[in-house]
């Protein structure tokens, strides 16, 4: 049987997932109320997939409870945040988690980590708890998740993984467990290479995006269109340039790179860099607003709407969202009144926020498409008439503006 301790966005998959391809599971998490909903029959956040997964899992004898249980394996799958000051990993809720989990476990239990964290962590902030309660019998192992919200169900199902284990055969014996649904390939490796290839992807993918928001910010000082330069360079058989944006949200490429940062400050300049340029386009959109206004003879920053909440498009996730960055930003200038609609997000987060696409648009002379949600595209022409400024070059209006 494995347990599978913390029941978020990564690890509810991830036991649903096992359940429903034949390995016992039960899902601790230390939050009630979750713990409650899932027990209630429902889902605690919309992923497509996830609502069928979960039913498959709940055939197949999923259970969910606030207990840490007694077995040979757990999967440790919690939040690792970065310490604002220092950018260092912040491994508390892994380390909390790992402290329940020794309470329980039996001689020899294998305690898989999926957190991701920075190269040297388990060394440095795991391996001594096992010390100090003298449990060297404990078998670590880690094995970071892949998958992209928006297509979680797919990846978790079709992705290659990685395996980082003291001895290969605890590595083989979970990735077993792993290939009872994943197609894609295991590899098996030691446990600071599988810390440091999870950080290193993010990270790719950050100093990417970064480096088109930086094309992006060029192009505009000098009048060019970044969408068609992008297009057009893309076409050499060795360039891939990916999409300039409002900001960088989520749980992952906004934060892992900074782990690097904040242990080799001195080596990892790009990365700095390309996070800083990301963190700073929250304020470059709030800028354009203001430019666009000017050009517009708009004074009245409460006919300015932000369509979009969430970090990217189709999900109701909100952490780190560039939305939430530019309202910070404004707030900090002392200037609020922008008013806010997502179709995702039904409950209350900020103020001046609508529920409903029509109503939004009636209150507002101009739009800022912060989030390429399904439901913008399929109702472009109600922007008509109205000032655009399009984060996303998906709006083909006429007199739209773009970062
Ligand atoms: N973004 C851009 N331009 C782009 C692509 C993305 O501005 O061309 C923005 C998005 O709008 C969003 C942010 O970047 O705000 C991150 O979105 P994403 O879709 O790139 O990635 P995440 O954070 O949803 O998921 C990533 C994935 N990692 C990689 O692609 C290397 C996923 O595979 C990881 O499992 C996940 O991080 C994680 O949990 O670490």
């Amino acid at each position: 049987m494995i347990n599978v301790i913390g029941l978020g966005y990564i690890g509810l998959p991830t036991a649903l997932m096992m359940a429903s391809h034949g390995v016992e599971v039960i899902g601790t998490d230390y939050n009630k109320e979750l713990v409650a909903t899932l027990q209630s029959g429902h889902t605690t956040f919309k992923e497509d997939g996830l609502d069928d997964l979960f039913q498959d899992a709940l055939k197949a004898g999923i259970r969910f409870t606030t207990e840490y249980q007694v077995t040979d394996t757990y999967i440790v799958s919690v939040p690792t945040p970065y310490d604002k000051f220092s950018k260092k990993v912040d491994p508390c809720y892994v380390v909390a988690a790992v402290k329940d989990v020794l309470k329980v476990a039996p001689a020899n239990a294998i305690l898989v980590i999926e957190s991701t964290v920075s190269p040297g962590t388990i060394e440095k902030s795991i391996r001594p708890v096992l010390n100090e309660e003298n449990r060297t019998d404990i078998n670590l192992v880690h094995a970071p998740e892949r998958i992209i919200p928006g297509n979680m169900v797919y990846e978790l199902l079709h992705n290659n993984r990685t395996i980082g284990a003291d001895n290969r055969q605890i590595g083989e014996k979970i990735a077993k467990y792993y290939s009872s649904f994943c197609k894609g390939e295991i590899v098996v490796t030691d446990i600071k290479t599988a810390e440091m290839t999870k950080v290193v992807e993010n990270t790719f993918r950050a100093v990417n995006i970064a480096f088109a928001n930086e094309i992006a910010k060029i192009c505009r000082h000098d009048n060019m269109d970044v969408y068609e330069i992008i297009r057009i360079c893309n076409m050499h058989p060795r360039v891939n340039i990916l999409q300039p944006g409002p900001g960088v949200g989520g749980h992952c490429i906004s934060v892992d790179p900074w782990f690097l940062v904040g242990d080799y400050p001195s080596l990892a300049k790009v990365i700095d860099e390309s996070m800083k340029t990301n963190d700073g386009m929250p304020d470059f959109v709030l800028n354009r607003i203001y430019e666009i206004m000017k050009e517009n003879g708009m004074s009245d920053i409460s006919r300015v709407g932000l369509y979009g909440l969430t970090y990217k498009e189709n999900v109701d996730d909100m952490r780190e969202s560039p939305t939430l960055q530019l309202l910070e930003s404004q707030e900090r200038h002392l200037g609020t009144g922008l008013k806010v609609y997502d179709p995702y997000i039904t409950k209350e987060v900020v103020k001046n926020q609508y529920y409903s696409l029509d109503s939004f648009l009636n209150d507002v002379d101009f739009v800022v498409i912060m989030v390429k949600h399904n439901e913008i595209k399929d109702n472009m022409q109600k922007l008509m008439g109205k000032i655009v400024l399009d984060c996303h070059n998906i709006c083909d209006l006429p007199g739209v503006y773009h970062i």
